[in-house]
């Protein structure tokens, strides 16, 4: 079979009309034109800007530029030398689809639950991890933890993990509710509320079960004691649930995306709004008299995800945020002021560094007498960051925020988090160049990258077909579960197949779409949940 050359590099879903539109070229190339697909009619011409070396991916890439081309249609980019693109749209909204494919992701994730054929098509499987837990070091504790949605590749659900996807779900909900007008559908879906909030819910329904009703404190994760192996079904993991002790991380983080959601299904819903406030504060009370408590370790007889965090500040700053952002009770402001002072960076939206989530919620707040100076300087930092971001896309042959050392385990959350950035920044700086940058971020992710592949499954011409989840590998279905954003090119290198095959190529390539690549193949919640606030600012 004839293997096309590639050597043009798009997003190959598509271009909003009014966006930057470019495309990869290679060095050879100094022109290069955008024909419609079908008709082959060239719409557009233009000159590739001059070579570059590109250190991420060591090579030398020419940039394609078509900002001009605003004619809707499906069109490919050809080359001075005739390599072509894949195909893609201009269109005045290209992520419908996508947008609506990466939120129904979560619903594939639910755990719990059979996710029946209407909605999940081939890929339903039958309700799993339905038996009680038992809680680590109390003999003879079962608890219910049912429901929520798995982790990631793995099925286990770990509360800083839940706390930062559904952070980035409700702040794109929040920020960008236009996007959310059009229904998944979900089974809950009704013309009352939209889906991503029912959708969030399953997950918060889960996390209430995660907090001990003694202390308010919050148990750090349920998982199996072991990972299952990588062929077994969600139903088929039979193996005994342990809910590992409390920790800070999770209560704290806990604290904050409770008293978030408070905010956001009050008008829906106030009761359910109330009981996420009082358990908000409960938590905060543990959270209060434990000041000692330290870093999550698994207990020697668990081995699935520590999501270990050696810095707390930033999660208690989060929920102070959140908690003054609801309540306007100048204790949580005494506190927010008191945890700002702290070391830590924040503008960070990780699951570990979660300073930017509750800088983005004292913003958000609003501006009031007492809060004017340090209000005032949280902003210049955001913006500053977006800035320091600014000059790396400059640099950077593809236009994005990653130096060679941000191609870590989960790059392309590093990715969508910075794009996430810029789009917030932009609420106090309305620079066009945030803007810009955060699409160019939105087109890598898509296939405009060094491997011209578009690291969402079921998404794009070439995309993912073997990611490290589950379900994708056991189940007997060919394509993957769609929808899914995996971790992406990681130069770390940090599991063996991609020791074994990846072993000296540059950051950018260093990724293999291998089912056993668990450190740059799997898929997570909190991977896809930026991707949707992205996407979701494309998508108003
Ligand atoms: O950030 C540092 C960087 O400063 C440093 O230079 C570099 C060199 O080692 O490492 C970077 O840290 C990496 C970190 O991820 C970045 O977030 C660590 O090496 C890497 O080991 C760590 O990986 C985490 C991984 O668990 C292993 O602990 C991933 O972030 C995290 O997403 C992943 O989470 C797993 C869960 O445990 C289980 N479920 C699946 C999930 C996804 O793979
Ligand atoms: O499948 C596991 C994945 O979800 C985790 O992110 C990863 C790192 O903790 O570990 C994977 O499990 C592997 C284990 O760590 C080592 N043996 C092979 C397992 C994959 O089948
Ligand atoms: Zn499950």
């Amino acid at each position: 079979m004839h293997k096309m050359k590639r050597s043009v590099a798009v997003n190959q879903i598509g271009y909003p009309i009014n966006g930057q539109k470019t495309a990869i070229v290679t060095e050879k190339s100094s022109g290069f034109h955008i024909a419609e697909e079908g008709t082959n009619k060239i719409v557009y011409r233009g000159n590739a800007s001059p070579p570059t070396f590109d250190l991420s991916s060591g090579s030398i890439v020419r940039k394609a530029d078509f900002s001009e081309l605003s004619k809707p249609g499906t069109y490919v980019v050809v080359d001075d030398e005739g390599n072509r693109s894949t195909p893609f749209v201009v269109e005045e909204r290209p992520y419908v689809e996508l947008h609506n494919g990466l939120l129904k992701a979560f619903y594939y994730l639910r755990c719990g639950v059979t996710l029946d054929e209407r909605y999940a098509g081939k890929w339903g499987h039958e309700s799993c991890h339905t038996t009680l837990g038992a809680v680590h070091g109390e003999e003879g504790l079962y608890l219910d933890g049912n429901g929520g949605w798995h982790d990631a590749g793995d099925y286990g659900k770990y509360v800083v993990a839940g706390a930062k996807a559904v952070a980035d779900l409700l702040l794109a909900y929040e920020m960008y509710p236009k996007a959310f007008s059009k229904s998944i559908p979900l089974p809950e879906s009704d013309q009352l509320m939209p889906d991503v909030l029912h959708e969030c819910k399953v997950e918060l329904d889960f996390l209430f079960k995660m907090q001990d009703k003694r202390s308010g404190g919050v148990y750090h994760k349920l998982t199996t004691r072991h990972f299952p192996g990588l062929s077994v079904m969600p139903e088929d993991d039979l193996a005994e649930l342990v809910f590992s002790p409390i920790s800070a991380a999770a209560t704290a983080s806990y604290a904050a995306i409770m008293a978030f959601a408070s905010r956001i299904y009050r008008s829906y819903d106030p009761s359910y709004a109330d009981k996420c406030l009082n358990s908000a504060e409960y938590a905060w009370e543990w959270i209060m008299e434990h000041p000692e408590a330290g870093d999550f370790k698994n207990p020697p007889d668990i081995t699935t995800g520590e999501y270990g965090d050696d810095c707390i500040y930033d999660e208690k700053y989060w929920a102070a945020a959140e908690l003054y952002h609801t309540t306007n009770q100048e204790e949580y402001h005494f506190a927010f002021r008191h945890y700002s002072t702290k070391s830590f960076s924040k503008c960070e939206l990780g699951w570990a560094d979660v300073g930017g989530y509750g800088t983005i919620s004292y913003l958000r707040k609003g501006k009031t007498e007492e809060s004017q100076s340090l209000y005032t300087s949280l902003q210049q930092e955001l913006i500053q960051e977006a800035e320091r971001l600014l000059v790396i896309c400059e640099k950077d042959g593809y236009g994005i925020s990653l130096e060679e050392n941000d191609y870590i385990w989960g790059s392309n959350m590093v990715l969508m988090n910075r794009a996430m950035l810029l789009l917030i920044a932009r609420e106090w700086s309305p620079k066009p160049e945030y803007v810009n940058a955060a699409t160019q971020h939105l087109h890598y992710l898509l296939g405009k990258n060094t491997l011209y592949l578009s690291y969402v499954t079921g998404f794009g011409t070439r995309s993912v077909m073997n990611p490290h989840h589950r379900p994708s590998v056991g189940d007997h279905v060919d394509a993957p579960v769609p929808g899914m954003v995996v971790g992406g090119p990681n130069r770390n290198l940090n599991d063996e197949i991609m020791e074994q095959t990846l072993k000296g190529k540059p950051a950018a390539a260093s990724y293999i779409d291998h089912e056993d690549s668990y450190a740059g193949n799997e898929i997570t919640i909190y991977w896809n949940s930026p991707a949707v606030f992205v996407v979701s600012y494309f998508n108003q």
